[in-house]
């Protein structure tokens, strides 16, 4: 029970990390080399007293980084959560994005390849890689046509199509998560669930008095990362590997978001809201809503509902 995680220090890593440690996993986190460290780790800190959890520095753009901490620390496991995973800054820095998202995984797959191709390996796929493709019951699920309308997305139909490769190749055992976006008060402010909270927050406490807002008729379907990186371990401990959806099922637009969270503080939304054309993208996904009955049958439910999670994370700022 030897788990890597590579982006240990994202979102998804630190519950995962929390998630295994509490299974009785050894669990390496690989990070990157930052210089203000004290930022990068605020989501692991509390797991430092742990002797179970042990940090390499390491890169999915350093292959030899990789191989030398796989051959350090014999994992059973390996999830590849590191990205840059924010989609509008994929328009930005295009290159960046598909050299880690794309290349990186391609270089994790050849470490394992060369240290252990026994090592189960869990990719963090993404609903972005449908694009606006939807089935004609209003849903994606995974034998949906991909065709990504981001850098973003494009980066990680390729790390899908190659770790299907790899496991068809190889006989390797790799599971892709097609995860619908989900989020936690540990979600970065940039995303618009928690820069809804944490402003609305703001707003509340007379710090600001607007929140700047792209495209309020976007629809997603959002769940609680804590119940998502439960999805992630389940598909490693099946019989063989494969690709899974996990989503809630339920989609709400972006202003369905802003009139909950204001609602819960006592505000209208309409009166603090703008549109910035800053946030708009390039090409915009329109609406996501999974169908995850291919998860649901490994017996895989989420907790949170979309209402629960929002209450928390306006909690979690209201605390602050
Ligand atoms: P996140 O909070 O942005 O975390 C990304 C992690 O990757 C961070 O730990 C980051 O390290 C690390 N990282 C970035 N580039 C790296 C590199 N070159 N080498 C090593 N580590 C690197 O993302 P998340 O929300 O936890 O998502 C986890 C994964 O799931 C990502 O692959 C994302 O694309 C995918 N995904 C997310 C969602 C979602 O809704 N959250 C949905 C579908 C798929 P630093 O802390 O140093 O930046
Ligand atoms: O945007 C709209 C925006 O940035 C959601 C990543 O985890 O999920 C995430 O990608 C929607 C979009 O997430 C603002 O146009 C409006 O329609 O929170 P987001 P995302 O782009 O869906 C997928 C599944 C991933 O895999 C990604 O890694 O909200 N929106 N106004 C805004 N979005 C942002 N960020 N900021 C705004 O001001």
């Amino acid at each position: 029970m030897n788990a890597i995680i590579v982006g240990i220090s994202g979102q998804d890593g630190s519950y995962l990390a929390e998630f295994l440690l509490g299974k009785g996993y050894n669990v390496c986190g690989v990070v990157r080399r930052s210089s203000v460290t004290e930022n990068q780790s605020y989501r692991i800190n509390h797991l430092f007293d742990n002797p179970k959890l042990k940090l390499e520095y390491g890169d999915l753009n350093d292959l030899s980084s990789l191989v030398h901490i796989l051959q350090k620390h014999k994992p059973t496991e390996i999830y590849n959560l590191a990205a840059q995973s924010h989609v509008k800054i994929s328009f930005d820095n295009p290159i960046y994005t598909c050299e880690t998202n794309a290349i990186g995984t391609l270089k994790l797959l050849e470490a394992i390849r060369l240290v252990d191709i026994k090592i189960k390996m869990y990719q963090a796929s993404s609903s972005e890689m449908f694009g606006n493709n939807i089935d004609d019951d209003g849903y994606q699920r995974e034998t949906t046509q991909m065709s990504p309308v981001s850098p973003y997305g494009c980066s990680k139909v390729f790390g899908y199509n190659l770790t299907r490769n790899y496991r068809n190749s190889y006989n390797m055992f790799i599971s892709n998560g097609i995860l619908f976006n989900h989020e936690s008060p540990r979600r970065g402010v940039n995303f618009v669930t928690n820069k809804v909270c944490k402003m609305a927050v703001e707003i509340k406490k007379g710090m600001i008095d607007k929140l700047p807002l792209g495209n309020l008729e976007a629809s997603r379907d959002w769940g609680h990362s804590k119940d998502y990186v439960e999805a992630m371990w389940l598909m490693l401990q099946q019989e063989d590997p494969d690709d899974f959806v996990c989503s809630t099922g339920i989609s709400h637009t972006v202003r369905d978001l802003c009139e909950y969270v204001f609602n819960k503080l006592d505000m209208d939304y309409k009166d603090y809201v703008t549109t910035d054309e800053k946030y708009f993208r390039p090409e915009e996904l329109r609406d996501l809503k999974g169908d995850c009955s291919k998860l649901t049958k490994l017996g895989w439910t989420p907790k949170y509902t979309f209402e629960t999670m929002l209450d928390e994370m306006v909690e979690y700022w209201l605390d602050k």
